[in-house]
């Protein structure tokens, strides 16, 4: 019980079950915790009910639980929430008892499940429970298995959690909106035997995707595909905390995509196999090694391998428009358009307008005012200077000297002498270039007539 206590007053955790809904009601619903911080909250022991090897939310949390009757009782409020994209950046979403995404639900293997959701958003809203195998009427698809849940009304579902694995929940209510506000969290159902499965370190992160104006804090819901913000658990590089690990530890990172399009996750220095999807765990003769797993369109990816490496390991999507923050679209290529003064004339007719580099689109050295809560594109700072990445990117942390469980931030890798690439300062004979093109320097003219009719897509 004392770790409990402590896990909620350290996460920031607040019990405030009584003020969610009416005295009267409340009596027989469990609290609904609300976590106030965008942080990394500690992996939560089991205080009771079968034991696990809990996950750890990166920038999340697990929801806390009562035991009544033998019944884990877990309670959700579909909310508006404001949530830190990154420092610098807001946006007003709706989630769970106070963040989005939603707290991380774990429970075990052929538990038995209660879960009181309140609807406290302005629209009836309902939950899915993607990829569990239970009751018709407990799948939560709007008009189907059950009536929408009303403002201000609870709902309760009941079930046992049949399958060991990776899950999500979401709603199937107006979900197009819904979704597009941030409405998801994570499932993980822990196998029976806990030495089953058993890695040292077990992520879980959601894949969403939002579409703010720069300098507005919520999301166009309409869009269909040209979202701007690319997030891991609706947080942006450099928001998103470091995933970490001992030298030698077994890691498994677990990925859902609730975004409207495929992302190659892609992890760089190890190489890892898919363990699970969200139909359950794949028979270790049936993996293959991979660096980069393509998520589609509402699937779930349970990703295992050895930390055997040590250094700071990039952990992004590979889709590179995804590794960008927010950012307006209907931007030619000017690579190789001389453009001195352009910018200052284009400023008078579209304010904000900003000029692509001509010698790319680094944005290195490219300072520009940023509207107000806007991110910049690619400006996460690394050891070396600029790291020209954002959106769906993190870094994986692999140290020597680790502690097991310890998850904080170990700062920037130091690497042993003589294992940093570096200018070549030796003799240079002069290089052989490609006919046509003259060495630094980008193609001339054509490029602004390059461009393909048609809509822009990713
Ligand atoms: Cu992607």
């Amino acid at each position: 019980m004392s770790n409990r206590r402590s896990f909620l007053t350290g996460a920031g955790v607040s019990m405030l079950g009584a003020t969610l809904v009416s005295r009267a009601g409340a009596a027989g619903l469990p609290e609904a915790p609300v976590q106030s911080s965008s942080a990394t909250a500690p992996p939560l022991a089991p205080p009771n009910g079968r034991p696990y090897n809990p996950v750890v939310t990166l920038n999340g949390w697990s929801l806390p639980w009562r035991m009544k009757d033998g019944v884990k009782e877990f309670h959700l409020v579909a909310e508006p929430v404001v949530r830190e994209l990154a420092p610098g950046m807001k946006a007003n979403l709706w989630g769970y008892n106070g963040q989005s995404p939603g707290p991380t639900i774990e429970v075990v293997e052929g538990d038995r499940v209660r879960i009181f959701v309140t609807n406290k958003l302005p629209e009836h809203t309902s939950i899915h429970w993607h990829g569990q195998i239970l009751p018709s009427g407990m799948d939560g698809v709007t008009g189907l298995n059950q009536p929408g849940i009303a403002p201000g009304k609870t709902f309760v579902y009941e079930f046992v959690a049949r399958h060991a694995g990776t899950f999500m929940y979401h709603p199937h209510a107006d979900e197009m909106n819904q979704m597009a506000m941030g409405m998801m969290g994570f499932w993980v159902t822990h196998p029976k035997d806990p030495r089953k499965h058993a890695v040292d370190r077990d992520y879980v992160l959601l894949l969403s995707s939002y579409d703010i104006e720069p300098g507005s804090y919520t999301p166009r819901t309409n869009t269909m595909l040209d979202f701007n913000l690319w997030t891991f658990n609706s947080r942006v590089f450099p928001g998103i905390d470091p995933m970490v690990a001992r030298l030698n530890e077994k890691v498994r990172i677990r990925v859902g995509n609730l975004t409207m399009t495929n992302h190659p996750i892609h992890i760089h220095g190890h190489r890892f196999e898919v363990a699970g999807t969200d139909g359950g765990w794949v028979p270790p003769s049936a993996r293959w090694p991979e660096v980069t797993t393509d998520v589609a369109v509402g699937q779930m990816r349970a990703i295992e391998f050895v930390a055997d490496n040590p250094g700071d390991w990039a952990f992004h999507c590979h889709k590179s428009h995804h590794t960008m923050n927010a950012m307006g679209h209907e931007v030619p290529n000017l690579i190789g358009v001389d453009h001195r003064g352009v910018a200052q004339k284009i400023n008078k007719l579209v304010p904000g307008y900003m000029v692509m580099g001509d010698k790319g689109g680094s944005m290195g050295d490219m300072e520009m005012e940023l509207p107000a809560n806007t991110l910049p594109m690619m400006t996460g700072r690394g050891p070396f200077g600029n790291l020209e990445m954002g959106g769906m990117f993190t870094v994986f942390k692999v140290r020597a000297d680790q502690k097991r469980g310890d998850y904080r931030d170990p700062g920037w890798y130091r690497n042993p002498p003589g294992t940093v690439a570096s200018e070549w300062t030796g003799e240079l004979p002069a290089p052989h270039s490609a006919p046509d093109a003259a060495p630094g320097k980008a193609p001339k003219g054509e490029a602004m007539n390059a461009r393909k009719p048609g809509s822009h897509r990713h």
